[in-house]
């Protein structure tokens, strides 16, 4: 599979458009794309051609279940993927120019500082485990309900009790709240499906997509999300399908696409977890071991805020 990654980056490299993007930096980018990968066995989407830190990007997805959008908790955790857009806010606001590795200290040391510059907005974790609900209060009001939608509980209860569904969906566009959200979501569905044998699937549609950093992430999400899901709900994982809008790949990483596209995949890991904890929520890091990974070395690329 991960040759369908490597060609996804040729092909975006060699034909992409170039084009100037939100950040400025210029991406060359394709509109529409699509990657398959099976889950089965155990086998995980995970990088050869270079180190994905699949502990940090586990990390990021056990913090969107737990609903949290502040960056301490993974700050707290030595994870720095989410720290440049508060960082970005903050140096913009207050004119400080602190750095990053004594910005982000701060966040975990001091818990006002981190309530007043470490949140992202309503993005992932509020809007899968409480999307925000409003009903009518009379007079023509409307009053928010105490708890909004857990879209990911009841995504497990519709797995179990209506497995033939076509409505197995976590959505993280919420249209009325973008504008409150530090970055709106790039991975913003997951629809799930049961096919024959009992094998859950899982369709990810990314809007927007940093080849080259984040979707080495997202896919491990994603595909860690399914087999999860499958353990909880007593399936067998099946395949993921991932499907982007503009996936681009950003002008200054440049030397990791040339690096990259120098090495051959190899080796197959695989995912085993642990212990089957009580409900989708009681996972932790420890729960995951990954056997069979031998990646080529790490290549560094700077992210564009
Ligand atoms: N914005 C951009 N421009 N790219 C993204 O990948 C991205 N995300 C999230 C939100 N906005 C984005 C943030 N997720 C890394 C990985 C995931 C991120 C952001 C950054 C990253 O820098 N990874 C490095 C180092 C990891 C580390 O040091 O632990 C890597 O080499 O993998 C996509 O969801």
């Amino acid at each position: 599979w991960e040759w369908q990654y490597l060609s996804l980056m040729r092909r975006i490299w060699e034909q992409g458009d170039e084009r100037i993007d939100r950040t400025g930096i210029g991406t060359r980018s394709i509109f529409g794309a699509q990657l398959r990968f099976d889950l089965a066995g155990g086998a995980m989407p995970l990088l050869s051609t270079k180190r994905v830190y699949w502990k940090t990007a586990t990390r990021e997805f056990l913090w969107f279940l737990t609903g949290d959008t502040n960056i301490r908790k993974l700050c707290a955790q030595g994870v720095e993927i989410w720290t440049d857009w508060p960082l970005d806010r903050y140096r913009k606001e207050t004119g400080d120019e602190i750095s990053r590795a004594d910005f982000s200290r701060r966040i975990v040391d001091d818990a006002d500082f981190a309530a007043r510059w470490g949140d992202l907005g309503p993005v992932y974790g509020k809007q899968w485990v409480d999307w925000p609900v409003y009903e009518p209060a009379g007079e023509g009001l409307f009053r928010q309900r105490a708890a909004g939608v857990n879209q990911v509980a009841d995504l497990v209860t519709s797995l179990r009790t209506n497995p033939g569904s076509r409505r197995h969906i976590v959505e993280g566009w919420n249209v009325a709240e973008l504008d409150r959200m530090a970055l709106p979501p790039c991975h913003k569905t997951y629809q799930f499906h049961v096919s024959a044998g009992n094998r859950l699937s899982c369709v990810m549609y990314q809007r927007s997509c940093d080849v080259a950093l984040g979707l080495p992430f997202n896919l491990w999400g994603a595909a860690l999300f399914t087999r999860m899901l499958a353990q909880q709900c007593d399936m067998e994982p099946g395949e993921l399908v991932w499907m982007g809008g503009d996936t681009h790949l950003y002008l200054n990483h440049a030397e990791l696409v040339e690096a990259q596209l120098a090495r051959a995949p190899s080796g197959n890991p695989v995912l085993a977890i642990r212990r089957r904890p009580d409900s989708i929520f009681d996972y932790g890091l420890e729960d995951f071991e990954v056997t069979g990974y031998a990646p080529q070395a790490h290549i560094s690329a700077p992210v564009a805020v």
